[in-house]
């Protein structure tokens, strides 16, 4: 039986390695392996100091999520960190990979710590609807100041190891080899005798009244009715106002009770539903293609989007536009979005040099002979979809797979443009492309199961998640939006305004109202494809003319200074315009409706009602393969509030 924690000692230093695959998450027989360690060490006098170091890729990457559905089991872990702090000898942390929740607060709670270069460290606890619950809110304004301790708490981002240091959260960034930094800093720590445990030490800072206001104001804003950043704010707050044990005890109290709210467990939900979307049983065990070198055509918003993301990757992109000017345009556009990753710091100088050496645009298919996977982005049109994908046959290779990141269009029909459509899938990315996670992979009818499986490995390559969709129209996502997007429509028409729909999207917790997300990507595209369908709509079909009256006067968003909301001299916030209610006034009457007004609660349960109606559709029809799919797809591509689950989550539903 392979033990999670071994101790070694070597010229009087123990090493204490941790090996728990994959992330070395904290379970039980770790926290009991980690005491036993502790009582090994403070029994042995032959050991002056100890070293905590982890196996495999990474530090401790917090506790096991998986046990957080059950009661928490003996040793808890504050028990076992206070256990080291007491320790007879002094210890060192070793960090490497990432150290996340209670893997920071183990390293916390030792006496020193060192990190690797590429390391980080993050109290991500508030991403899964908790607050940390081992003394990461005590330890962490006695080692760093209270903003840092804030950011880092309220928001759940990681820090690099630098920034740590700079920061004091750690002592020393490692040169060489980790472990061997790590013993040699507990030898002279040793000789210099063990420093005070972090928890016993002052806090840096105690800010006033008056911060604390003003912090909790600013982030209960940005938390949008996610209760965890405030209560991580109130934590801090008191763990340099409250006696230390008291403040122990009263994180430890408030992270219990957050453990087992319905914002924890939606959180929890939707951690592991994007690590475990739906696969087609027909790919298990079929190989992908190789993904060396792709081809993207169309550099617009999504081409260029898309061929960044491949080059982010390490892949190597031909791009193909219509002119030589466009195929230019495209080349900045693409060198853009790099030099913009680089400027905010997750590409270097170097590695974004050689993305762009690995990348050319194109104004002839020439270059397309040799791919592995070819991606279309031109104009969503059918024929000219159509045409490209015919001189994709004619030019790839035949096992190439040809992709198309169409929105709506039938991707069955584009596949049956070509001679061996079994090689045609749909890759719908998210604008902008190299951002977005999510990635709806399109399962046209003759799809072979090594197309679908390079599909989901292009998905892990390029860091997206993966889901499956059958074809309809706008497949999972945008079907879905486009049931609720009507429905809204309709509430305008029976009595409520744009800002009033927008401000009740907010209030549930959306960043944004569907009127404002539609100002910002245009109006015209959902225009274009409502006229598609126009001249087969059923009669009897409740059609609101709303949207079509504002594209018919040119109304097309921000792009053209006025949508739903009038934008002033290019300003990014909309205003209500007086117009466009003039318009809805005319619907309402033009349809006989006697206008009532709506609460916030009734648009909310009017679009959510339509919203999971339209959901349990796509997963009665196959065109989803779970509920949390579903769930996963609102989340990450149309802002559902993550802390609500997603809409098949919210109703209830479980896979
Ligand atoms: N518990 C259980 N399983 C975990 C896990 C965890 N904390 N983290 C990852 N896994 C599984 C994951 O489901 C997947 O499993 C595999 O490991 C690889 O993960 C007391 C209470 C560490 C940055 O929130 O952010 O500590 O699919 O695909 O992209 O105050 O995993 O292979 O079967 O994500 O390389 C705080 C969550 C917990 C960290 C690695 N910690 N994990 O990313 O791999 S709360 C976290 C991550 C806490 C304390 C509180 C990432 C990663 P499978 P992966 P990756
Ligand atoms: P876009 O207008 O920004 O870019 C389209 C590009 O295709 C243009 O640069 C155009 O020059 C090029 N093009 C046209 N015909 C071509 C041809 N024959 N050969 C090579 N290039 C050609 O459009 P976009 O927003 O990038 O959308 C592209 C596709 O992606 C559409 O099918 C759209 O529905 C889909 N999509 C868009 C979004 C979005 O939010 N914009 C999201 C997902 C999917």
């Amino acid at each position: 039986m392979t033990f999670p924690v071994t101790v070694t000692v070597e010229n009087g230093i123990a090493l204490v390695t941790i090996d728990n695959p994959p992330v070395n998450a904290i379970s039980q027989a770790m926290r009991q392996g980690i005491l036993d360690a502790v009582a090994t060490v403070d029994a042995d006098t032959s050991i002056e100091a100890a070293v905590l170091t982890c196996a495999g890729r990474t530090f401790v990457a917090g506790a096991d999520i998986r046990e957080f559905g059950k009661p928490p089991e003996p040793p808890h872990l504050p028990d076992v960190l206070l256990a080291i702090e007491a320790s007879r000898v002094g210890w060192i942390a070793a960090i490497h990979g990432t150290a996340l929740g209670g893997g920071l607060e183990l390293a916390l709670a030792c006496h020193g710590r060192i990190a690797a270069p590429e390391a980080k460290l993050g109290l991500p606890e508030v991403t899964l609807g908790l607050v940390p619950g081992a003394g990461g809110t005590v330890r962490l304004p006695r080692l760093v100041a209270m903003q840092d301790a804030i950011d880092m708490v309220t928001t759940g981002k990681p820090v690099a190891a630098a920034k740590a240091l700079e920061t004091g959260l750690i002592d020393r960034v490692a040169k060489g080899n980790l472990v061997e930094e790590a013993i040699a800093y507990a030898v002279e720590m040793n000789r210099s005798g063990k420093p005070e445990a972090v928890s016993k030490r002052p806090p840096r800072e105690t800010p006033d009244d008056v911060f604390w206001r003003e912090q909790e104001k600013t982030i209960a804003a940005r938390a949008r009715g996610q209760d965890s950043p405030v209560e991580a704010l109130q934590a801090l707050h008191g763990s340099v106002t409250l006696p230390v044990d008291k403040a122990f005890d009263a994180e430890r109290a408030r992270f219990l009770r957050l453990r087992d709210s319905h914002q924890a467990a939606a959180l929890r939900y939707m951690f592991f539903a994007e690590r475990n979307t739906g696969r087609p049983r027909e790919t298990e065990g079929v190989d992908p293609q190789p993904l060396g070198k792709a081809g993207v055509i169309g550099g617009g918003t999504m081409g260029a989007g898309i061929a960044a993301s491949m080059l982010l990757s390490g892949m190597e992109v031909a791009l193909v536009e219509q002119t030589a000017e466009a195929a230019a345009k495209a080349n900045e556009r693409v060198d853009g979005i790099l030099d913009g990753s680089r400027k905010r710091g997750l590409l270097s100088d170097e590695a974004r040099d050689a993305a762009m050496a690995r990348f050319a645009a194109h104004d002839t298919y020439d270059a397309l002979a040799d791919r592995d996977i070819v991606v279309e982005a031109v104009f969503e049109d059918m024929d000219l979809k159509r045409e490209v994908f015919s001189e994709l046959n004619r030019v790839c290779r035949a096992d190439a797979i040809l992709a198309t990141n169409t929105s709506y269009l039938d991707v069955d029909e584009l596949a049956s443009a070509t001679s061996v459509p079994s090689r045609v899938i749909g890759l719908h990315f998210f604008s902008p492309a190299h951002i977005m996670k999510l990635l709806e992979i399109v399962r046209p009818h003759a799809a072979s199961p090594s197309a679908l499986a390079t599909g989901f490995a292009l998905a892990k390559k390029l860091k997206k998640i993966p889901v499956l969709a059958g074809v309809c129209d706008g497949f999972i996502g945008n079907r879905i939006m486009s049931a609720y997007r009507r429905e809204c429509d309709f509430i305008l028409e029976e009595g409520a305004l744009p800002q009033e729909v927008d401000a009740a999207m907010r209030d549930y917790g959306y960043a944004m109202g569907i009127y404002a997300v539609q100002d910002m990507a245009g109006l015209d595209i959902a225009w274009a494809m409502r006229k598609r369908p126009a001249a087969t709509r059923p009669a009897d079909e409740r059609y609101s003319r709303i949207a079509d009256r504002l594209c018919e006067l040119g109304r097309h968003g921000r792009k053209t200074g006025a949508g739903w909301y009038a934008y002033q001299d290019g300003a990014k916030a909309g205003r209500p315009a007086p117009a466009v209610e003039e318009i809805i006034l005319e619907e309402s009457a033009r349809l006989g409706y006697e206008r009532k007004p709506f609460t916030a609660d009734e648009i909310m349960d009017r679009i959510l009602s339509v919203m999971q109606a339209e959901a349990r559709a796509v997963l009665d029809e196959g065109i989803a393969l779970k509920a949390s799919d579903i769930d996963v797809t609102m989340v990450h591509g149309f802002g559902f509030p993550r802390h609500r689950g997603g809409p098949m989550f919210a109703a209830g539903y479980r896979d």
